[in-house]
């Protein structure tokens, strides 16, 4: 792999105007003619940001209409609306996400949060620059900067997916397990962890590299009265610990150190109400005040529960176009990476992904998340 340094100075904001030392994390002869080329992955290994600090969060879905009459208007004749299963997930077409208004805007964030992910397709969201990328994703939250991932360019709030054949960090991560999916709900350990995502393919395989998603509203339903009731008054440890440990072990620059939060096991939507699972087998480590074997034990079954749900889950096919959102507080997702990288038939699968962060999370009988 060629790694080229760049150094690159932007003047928006303060964030921004920091000189960022970027290594690339692509083979620049391979993507020449590439058309997204400026969204190929960089690692920027100068910037090192303090721990995230409480931040104001105001749901955009409590302000909105249940009934959504401008998002889903009566009066756009091309609107198609779809579930793409009972339970989670919805397919919408004729409406271009950059052009939503504020009242639109409410109602999409009220609608990801009752259906998990809100998929759009034919958007020319990927065209509009990474200055109304990223006011979108304001519109919803502070942005996530994440700790250890390669981002977009100088825009350290532009998450970067990218799995290639010249990206040997990757693929050499992703061998040394059975099946290369793992449902999280994106970093968890947050004090405030993120709600809507926004994930964005620039560039789609032909076939392979879905995202599935998991409802944790769906998965709490499920249980047994006498579990939930236990789950409710439970907290729960996620850790950053072991992907800065392993970032590091790789080499890679860590910009944030990491933190552990004891988040409530049964966490409540401010917008809806809903109670969803809030757990995750990407960075929930254990039960906060049981004996190891208990957590362990109680851990295995959550996990189980939502990897094997196939009937409170969806899974999605990527057309040129789709944008996908997602809330984080009630859906984990994973990554599907079927395809094989060294395969140019196969494709390139690339995109970027816009993070936002939200509230602090409240649990049953307004139990919070707490940390050292
Ligand atoms: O690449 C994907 O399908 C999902 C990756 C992911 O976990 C994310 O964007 O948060
Ligand atoms: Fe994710």
């Amino acid at each position: 792999m060629a790694a080229t340094t760049t150094t690159k100075t932007t003047t928006t904001s303060e964030l921004e105007a920091l000189t960022l030392k970027l290594t690339v994390a692509y083979d620049k002869e391979i993507h020449k003619e590439y058309k997204y080329a400026d969204y190929l992955p960089v690692y920027d290994e100068t910037t090192h940001f303090p721990p995230l600090q409480p931040l104001k969060f105001n749901d955009r879905g409590l302000v909105a209409k249940k009934e959504k009459p401008n998002l889903l208007s009566k009066d756009n004749k091309d609107l198609k609306v779809t579930k793409l299963t009972p339970v989670i997930g919805t397919e919408i077409r004729g409406l271009q996400l950059s052009q939503l208004n504020d009242q639109q805007k409410d109602e999409l964030a009220l609608l990801i949060a009752e259906r998990g992910v809100v998929v759009f397709r034919d958007q020319d969201f990927k065209d509009i620059g990474f200055e109304k990328q990223k006011e979108f994703g304001r519109y919803f939250g502070p942005l996530h900067i994440h700790p250890v991932g390669s981002t977009v360019g100088g825009h350290l709030e532009l998450h970067n997916i990218y799995l290639g054949a010249d990206n040997e960090y990757r693929n050499q991560r992703s061998a040394k397990r059975l099946t290369s999916t793992g449902y999280h709900s994106d970093v968890s350990y947050e004090r405030q962890p993120p709600g809507i995502t926004a994930l964005t393919l620039l560039s789609v395989p032909p076939t392979g590299g879905d995202t599935a998603w998991v409802s944790q509203t769906a998965a709490y339903a499920r249980l047994s009265p006498p579990i939930r009731a236990l789950l409710e008054g439970l907290r729960a440890e996620h850790s950053g610990f072991p992907q800065a440990e392993s970032a590091r072990r790789d080499g890679k620059f860590v910009r944030r150190e990491p933190v552990k939060t004891e988040h409530p096991v049964v966490r409540v939507h401010p917008a809806t109400g809903q109670k969803a699972l809030f757990v995750n087998p990407g960075f929930t480590k254990r039960i906060v005040g049981l004996r190891e074997e208990e957590s362990e034990a109680l851990l295995k079954l959550l996990f189980r529960h939502i990897t094997q749900g196939q009937d409170f889950q969806v899974r999605l096919r990527w057309e040129e176009g789709t944008v996908a959102l997602w809330d984080n507080r009630v859906t984990a997702h994973t990554a599907i990476s079927d395809y094989n990288v060294h395969n140019p038939q196969e494709g390139l699968r690339h995109g970027f992904r816009i993070t936002t962060l939200a509230d602090r999370p409240t649990g049953v009988n307004g139990l919070e998340s707490t940390w050292e």
